[in-house]
């Protein structure tokens, strides 16, 4: 299949296609290319279909009452939802009806700022049944970060909840978007779903309440005949410099590739339940949380909490309770509750799990040694998937069972996939088996992005001029003598902090617009849990004095602009920064210094004043 694949995409492709119901056929296949300056990517082209239509509505022949969604609340205390696929047609369809009313168009921009809750994935299928374009944003992001979304994408709409309960705690989802909105334009309106009930504040006029139109509208929806390249969501993620960029992915290729690699990476069994931990802000979110599984017809497990409330059993609970047999989840999430040692799972009944999966950064031996053994007792495959935000799905990933499998290795590429390793200065293919390099992609495969919203020069510049009629993936990579790759890190400033992407970039321009931070540099260091930690170097104003006040109120700043995720864990005062004569920092040297590894500082010669990083040494922060 991988041989026909790259030898004869056109065949194989169409075959794959057939698992979706087209309305109108394609008769193009694949009209792609790499060429700087000519970039386009364009997969079943002439053909038309709905994404909605093709996760729920052609399930109602045989699985209307097979359940489509599982919710398990935060609260473990509160019944789980069994939503079948009838269940979820008229959800959908209500939720389409309500966006209908409020004027939401064909092409039109949704931002759906929401937890963990099935209305989240019956808005994103609510906006695919009408042909808008829905952009998620991960609930745990700030007003500003929202902010900068709506105005990004010219959404007309943000879809929220009052609030979203998450480990005993709750976040004011409703008060954060209206902070949000004070800096955009005043037309943009606000769908409130209800979740708690308790208090919100209310603008009369732009504010809905989701509830009370639901009940008022048909559960029948005729859903939008769309262009297989018509685009079906927005995508913020953080890149190497400046602002996020959104991610651009189309119907038809998409929900292909979303469907195709969920059903062969996992190995998905009709009947069988599916939980896949990522939250919907992300894209795993999208492509293996609600539309692969919905596409093929499964069952997909929905959390709204925490594996470590209220105490590190939870997800064994959860696994037990539902009979989970596919475990995906982040190799962050493995260690944080292997730090808590095996009593937590012991006493749990796992003998529903059969496959496993990773996604998100490279999982370390002892982790995978223990998802395998003391969760998978021996007995499951470790699907370790390498892709991204931009990919749409999986491309390099075992298929369980059939690939034998080595601890940190995401294996060899998936169906379609052409992996290269480049010479990261001369841009030359490596040709020989064994290799080390920067991963590039040859050729296209149907879950691609197909631009950057707005900015399609950007889109070139960033992953298509760097290696010359390459997909360049930001990531450093090795092949061994077997031909398996293992993912070695990012090649750009971007750091993954519990498998989040974050720009190192954005951290910065967040201290900075801080009245008392002069300039900063922030680089990753190894972290034992998160994987990678947030290390700030930050030089105060003239007259600014360092203190545990100032360092505290730094990183509530950066969490109120970005978003907690982008706390910073260590923060050095850094009298001054290493850089050369023309004023360039040099990140290697902190990087270094981060990582406790001074003595490797290579050469600093070219270093206009050396002498700060003898200051940078003595006051490190991590001696570990
Ligand atoms: C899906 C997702 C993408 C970056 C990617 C790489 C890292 C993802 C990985 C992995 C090693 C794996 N990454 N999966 N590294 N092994 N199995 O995570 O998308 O948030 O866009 O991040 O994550 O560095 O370039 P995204």
């Amino acid at each position: 299949m991988y041989a026909q694949s790259v030898n004869d995409p056109e065949t194989f492709w169409s075959r794959e296609a057939a698992r979706l119901d087209w309305v109108r056929p394609f008769t193009r296949v694949k009209n792609t290319s790499f060429v700087p300056g000519k970039v386009n990517i364009e997969w079943f082209g002439d053909g038309t279909l709905n994404v909605a239509a093709n996760c729920i509505d052609r399930h109602l022949v045989d699985k209307a009452d097979t359940t489509a969604i599982i919710w398990v609340p935060d609260d473990p205390d509160a019944p789980a939802q069994h939503i079948t696929y009838r269940d979820l047609f008229e959800n959908v369809g209500r939720m389409a009806n309500v966006l209908k009313g409020l004027n939401v168009k064909r092409g039109d921009r949704v931002i759906l700022y929401m937890p963990m809750v099935p209305e989240a994935a019956y808005a994103m299928l609510a906006c695919a049944r009408i042909g808008a374009i829905h952009s998620v944003v991960f609930a745990g992001f700030s007003p500003d970060s929202l902010g900068a979304r709506v105005n990004g994408s010219g959404a007309k709409l943000v879809v929220t909840t009052d609030y979203a309960p998450r480990g005993g705690r709750k976040t004011a989802l409703k008060s954060n978007t209206d902070a949000a909105l004070l800096h955009c334009d005043d037309d943009v309106e606000v769908l409130v779903v209800k979740r708690t009930g308790e208090q919100i504040s209310w603008v009369e006029g732009r504010d809905h309440d989701y509830n009370a139109l639901a009940a008022a509208v048909s559960p029948y929806c005729t859903p939008a005949e769309m262009n297989a390249e018509d685009p079906l969501f927005i995508l913020y993620t953080s890149g190497s410099t400046g602002q996020p960029k959104g991610v651009v992915h189309t119907t038809g290729g998409y929900l292909v590739y979303a469907a195709m690699t969920h059903e062969y990476s996992f190995d998905y069994q009709p009947g069988e339940v599916y939980w896949c931990t990522a939250d919907v802000g992300w894209v795993t979110g999208h492509s293996y949380l609600v539309y692969g599984p919905l596409a093929n017809g499964a069952t997909t497990l929905m959390f709204e909490g925490i594996p470590t409330y209220p105490d590190a059993s939870r997800t064994w609970q959860i696994v037990q309770d539902h009979n989970v047999a596919i475990y995906y989840t982040a190799p962050t999430a493995i260690r944080a509750l292997m730090a808590h040692g095996n009593a937590p799972v012991e006493g749990y009944d796992l003998s529903s799990l059969r496959i496993l999966g990773t996604v998100g950064e490279p999982i370390n031996p002892e982790a995978w040694n223990w998802f395998n053994e003391v969760i998978g007792k021996g007995t499951c495959p470790i699907v370790d998937t390498w892709w991204q935000t931009e990919t749409g799905g999986h491309l390099i990933t075992p298929l369980p069972g059939a690939t034998p499998t080595k601890p940190g290795s995401a294996t060899l590429p998936f169906f379609g996939v052409q992996p290269v390793i480049l010479d990261p200065t001369s841009g030359a293919e490596q040709t020989d088996v064994v290799a080390e390099g920067v991963l590039c992609i040859k050729d296209s495969w149907p879950g691609q992005m197909r631009t950057i919203w707005g900015d399609h020069a950007r889109f070139e510049k960033t992953y298509f001029s760097d290696y010359k009629g390459y997909y360049f993936t930001g990531d450093g990579c090795r092949r061994d003598e077997d031909g398996y790759y293992w993912i070695t890190g990012r090649v750009d400033d971007v750091i993954n902090v519990s498998g989040h992407r974050m720009g190192t970039a954005e951290v910065e321009s967040a201290l900075v617009a801080h009245p008392s931070v002069a300039e900063t540099a922030v680089v990753g260091y190894p972290h034992a849990i998160k994987g990678q930690g947030i290390y700030a170097y930050v030089t105060l104003m003239n007259g600014e004095t360092p203190s545990e006040d100032l360092r505290k109120d730094l990183i509530r700043w950066v969490r109120a602009e970005i978003g907690p995720i982008a706390t910073p864990d260590l923060i050095q005062w850094a009298p001054g920064l290493p850089k050369t004569r023309s004023g360039k920092i040099m990140r290697r040297i902190l990087r270094k210094i981060a990582e406790n590894d001074y003595g490797a500082l290579g050469d600093t010669s070219t270093l206009a004043d050396p002498s700060v990083v003898d200051d940078l040494i003595e006051n490190r922060m991590n001696r570990g």
